[in-house]
């Protein structure tokens, strides 16, 4: 089949809200090249139908895929579609769990409204890699009325998934220890939500004080919301949609804000990955150089940008 029209028949395929449509465009963009670009144009330039997007962010084991599960059978009762984008760890910290994903939140398999994908985390800035923030975009043109990202927020720049979510909560575990969980910098700070999971747990009374007189020093309306849940017995699940329900609401006054910093990190990122497809020999060469000590970073930055320009003319 021709380049062209393989992009042309899939988008015409996920215009008409087939699955298998949506699953073989997010192949594609994953293989790269022109048919990456034209997908990705098409899902950008779409006026969205309106869509909730909600982070799921928290460290590995702590019951993200499980609460994902029990999100989405409430949704689905209250007749939403819904699109879960789970963000594969990869550290070896958390041991992965990929496979477990797709057990935990399998009851959903046969469900036409609901699609779950795995992406891996290369790339991965944030938490949300190259891959999935493509297939974020797909999502969006596709139309589900809820897309739910799940992430362990580790990387670079922790801060990333919360520019493309429109609320990001962040689960925590009673036990876990403080440190581990929530002094990450950029974390904490970017959540607008926390989820209390495993409440079960004997500490969770002791975590939730102290989270909230840690939110003690911030005026009353700026003291995010904390939703204790028993992931794996349901308990809490519909108090956590009421309450990332409430938070979008309240977080339309940012939308604006948030959406010129998501141009600013998709220009960055889609630039990163301009330079690297065309100019991938130089870069290579400029380590090279920076390695040797030829040239420091900033020397060898100007000479790329010099050496562009050139091209250029
Ligand atoms: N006691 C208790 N266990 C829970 C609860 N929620 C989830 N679990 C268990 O915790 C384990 C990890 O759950 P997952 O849903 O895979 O956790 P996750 O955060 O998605 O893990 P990763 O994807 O590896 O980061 C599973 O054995 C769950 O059954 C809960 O509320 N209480
Ligand atoms: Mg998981």
């Amino acid at each position: 089949m021709n380049k062209t029209i393989d992009t042309g028949v899939v988008i015409e395929m996920i215009e008409r809200g087939n699955r298998r449509g949506l699953a073989r465009a997010i192949t594609l963009v994953e293989n790269g090249g022109e048919e990456k670009e034209v997908l990705l144009d098409y899902a950008y330039k779409k006026v969205p139908t309106p869509t909730l997007v909600v982070g799921i962010t928290g460290a590995g084991g702590a019951g993200k895929s499980t609460l994902i599960d029990k999100l989405i059978a409430e949704y689905r009762a209250n007749g939403n579609t819904v699109g879960v984008i789970a963000v594969d760890p990869s550290s070896p910290f958390t041991g992965g769990a990929f496979l477990g994903d797709r057990v935990r939140m399998s009851n959903h398999n046969t469900d036409i409204g609901v699609f779950i994908r795995s992406f891996g985390s290369r790339n991965c800035l944030g938490g949300i890699s190259e891959a999935a923030k493509s297939a974020l975009y797909l999502y969006k043109a596709f139309g589900f009325d809820v897309i739910i990202v799940e992430s362990i927020g580790v990387g670079q720049d922790e801060t990333e998934i919360s520019r493309f979510v429109d609320v990001n909560t962040l689960v925590l575990v009673p036990g876990l220890g403080d440190a581990m969980q929530m002094t990450k910098a950029g974390v904490r700070e970017t959540a607008e939500m926390f989820i209390i999971n495993k409440s079960d747990k004997p500490e969770a009374e002791i975590l939730k004080e102290h989270l909230e007189s840690s939110f003690g020093i911030l005026p009353i309306e700026s003291r995010p919301p904390i939703v204790s849940t028993i992931a794996s017995d349901g308990i809490g699940v519909k108090e956590a949609i009421a309450e990332i329900e409430r938070v979008a609401e309240k977080q339309k006054y940012f939308a604006d804000t948030k959406r010129r910093a998501r141009i600013w990190a998709e220009l960055n990122s889609s630039i990163w990955y301009l330079l690297h497809l065309k100019f991938q020999d130089s870069i290579k060469d400029m380590e090279e150089q920076v390695y040797l000590g030829h040239l420091t970073p900033f020397e060898a930055s100007k000479k790329l940008v010099e050496y562009i320009n050139y091209k250029k003319d």
